[in-house]
């Protein structure tokens, strides 16, 4: 039993256990196996303890790292992604991915240990000293903190409960340090735990909003589906497929939506994109917001057309964020689509072939424009003869996992590389943020047991570049792609003085990635031409072995902020010159 630690008081024939056990006695009984960390006091111990009584414990060399390990387990899985950290610096290098899963609606705890209440409260200098619990308050979507080792249960129970049910995100769990020493009897130890009862639990949508939704949808001249990250996340894999074909209406995934039907799907609208947000007269969204990523539902991208939005999410509040939904549907994706599919009833009418013709045809023209370009075998490369081989490396691996950050190197990947399962492709995600990918590689490796590709710009990549030690420790089936164009978004910039200084965007021009990987016993590979690089993704992919693969692009092949170059303030003074 390993809640049962030795009896301190053998007269009494008591059996007792402690804060440490009880917490991973909690954590085992939820199914919450995995723990992403960095050790110290006051958790070291506590790894230790938890590695022994079989929860697997994956140390980083960061905790940002493993953060977003957590974060990304947690979308995997729609189970808690469990990061552990210690005190103050620790807590807060983790709170940076513990915000950003609840921006990207992401399942996660971050279980941080503390110092003493009393302690921090008079401000008297404790030993990493801080009031995580309100710091990480407006950051995350609940803070809850243990004082006493029978409260241990609810502590956790309340944390799961707080990050999967309804809108899911991320949970604050503060656990002081002398909580994980507190002993009390073992069978009420036991008894205090709770296993959570579905966790989740179904949210149905109303009727009235499904029927009202159809109505719109049927109504509409060019509809389009929207298939964002909630949808993947969601898990309703077929009722998504049933949906989308008996309505016949074309789709565009979102990053994190790709692959929920495969992108090569005849309705796939993914190439035809910036028409078919122009062009469509109703648009339904499902688990996808209307923020800066749809252009917040306005503008420019969306053309003159009218529009109505149809939106499914589980977060009430979500509609009206930016433009009038006309026809909410509020409960979980599964459900929803469900209720829908089943209340279409047999006559349903594809849309007008006008419009899935004319959106066929522009994707088709647009594929077919790109692909010379992709097969281009130039040295040094270029983005697209890059892409062009792993684009065909992924089609002939569907089962790996894509990871992807950067800024040309995502915007283009993105583009470029087909989809053709649900939660294949993890990326920046809402924040666009840069640092996910090694603590992705590791999560997706360690919760999927499937292969791992990460296409990284050399800057994303040197934000969690030390992970790849983890990676070799761990031995994962895990192949990093760096796309070295020496720099962000170009390596050609000058410093305009002449000055020693290196424009701020540029790193060291030929820089060899692959000797990382090779320092920690791994496979390192240079890789100059769209040949090589193939094989050494083919060569790593076949061996499952830890590689990193150093592609040689183009300085100049780069633009400025990839695809997103006209969110960049403009100096009036410069326009001015
Ligand atoms: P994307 O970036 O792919 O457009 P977003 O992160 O903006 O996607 O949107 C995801 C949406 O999905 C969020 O509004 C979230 O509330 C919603 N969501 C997440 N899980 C579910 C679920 N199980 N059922 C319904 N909606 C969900
Ligand atoms: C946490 C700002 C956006 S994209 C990027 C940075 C620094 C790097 C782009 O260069 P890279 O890709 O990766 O070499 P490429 O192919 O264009 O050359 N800090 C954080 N997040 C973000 N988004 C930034 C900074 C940024
Ligand atoms: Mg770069």
């Amino acid at each position: 039993m390993s809640a049962v630690v030795q009896s301190i008081n053998p007269a009494a024939e008591e059996e007792l256990t402690d804060g440490f056990h009880l917490i991973i006695d909690a954590l085992k009984l939820n199914g919450l196996n995995t723990i992403y960390g960095v050790p110290g006091i006051p958790i070291t111990d506590f790894g230790r303890m938890a590695q022994a009584e079989g929860i697997r414990v994956l140390s980083f060399r960061h905790e940002q790292a493993a953060g977003y390990a957590a974060s990304i387990a947690g979308f995997l899985t729609k189970k808690p992604g469990v990061c552990l950290t210690v005190s103050a610096p620790g807590f807060l290098n983790g709170l940076t991915a513990l915000a950003h899963a609840t921006t990207n609606c992401f399942p996660m705890i971050l279980i941080s240990g503390s110092s003493e209440r009393e302690i921090v409260d008079l401000q008297q200098g404790d030993y990493e000293e801080m009031d995580q619990l309100a710091i990480a308050k407006p950051l995350c979507k609940a803070a809850f903190r243990v004082l006493h080792a029978q409260d241990i249960g609810i502590g956790l129970a309340r944390a799961i409960r707080a990050a999967v049910s309804g809108r899911p995100g991320g949970v604050y769990l503060d656990l002081p340090a002398k909580l994980f020493g507190q002993v009390m009897n073992a069978e009420a130890g036991k008894k205090s735990l709770v296993k959570v009862i579905d966790a989740a639990p179904a949210q149905i949508p109303a009727p009235d909003s499904v029927k009202r939704a159809l109505d719109v949808l049927k109504s509409a001249k060019k509809p389009l589906i929207i298939l964002g990250k909630g949808a993947a996340y969601a898990q309703a894999d077929e009722a998504i497929k049933n949906f989308v074909e008996k309505s016949g209406v074309p789709f565009l995934p979102m990053s994190m939506g790709k692959g929920l039907l495969p992108d090569t799907h005849p309705q796939c609208a993914g190439a035809a994109r910036s028409t078919v947000l122009k062009d469509s007269d109703v648009v339904m969204l499902i688990g996808a917001r209307l923020n800066w990523l749809l252009s917040h539902g306005k503008g420019k991208t969306w053309g003159d057309a009218p529009k109505k939005f149809i939106q499914i999410d589980i977060e009430p509040r979500e509609m009206d964020s930016n433009v009038e939904i006309v026809a909410p549907v509020v409960g979980d994706i599964g459900s929803c689509v469900t209720a829908m599919l089943n209340a279409m009833g047999n006559s349903w009418s594809a849309p007008s072939a006008d419009w899935t013709k004319a959106v066929q045809t522009k994707r088709d023209d647009n594929v077919a424009k790109m692909a010379p370009k992709l097969m281009n075998n130039n040295s040094p490369m270029d983005y697209h003869g890059a892409l062009g081989v792993l684009r065909t490396i992924v089609k002939e691996r569907p089962d790996a996992i894509l990871v992807n950050e950067g800024a040309n190197t995502l915007d283009l990947a993105r583009g470029i590389i087909d989809m053709y399962k649900p939660r294949k492709r993890i990326d920046v995600g809402t924040w666009g943020i840069m640092g996910i990918g090694m603590g992705y590689c590791i999560a997706a490796a360690v919760e999927t047991g499937k292969p791992v590709l990460a296409v990284e710009g050399d800057s994303a990549f040197g934000f969690s570049g030390m992970e790849v030690e983890t990676i070799c420790r761990y031995n994962l089936p895990v192949c990093v792609v760096v796309f070295n164009n020496d720099g962000i978004y170009r390596g050609t910039d000058v410093n305009p003085t002449g000055g020693a200084d290196v424009a701020p965007t540029v790193f060291v021009k030929g820089a060899r990635y692959d000797k990382m990987m090779e320092a920690f016993g791994g496979v390192g590979v240079n890789a100059t031409s769209p040949d090589e690089l193939k094989r050494a993704v083919n060569a790593a992919m076949d061996s499952g072995k830890p590689t990193l693969i150093n592609a040689v692009l183009d300085p100049a092949a780069g633009s400025e902020s990839g695809r997103i170059g006209n969110l960049n303030p403009q100096s009036a003074l410069k326009k001015k010159k």
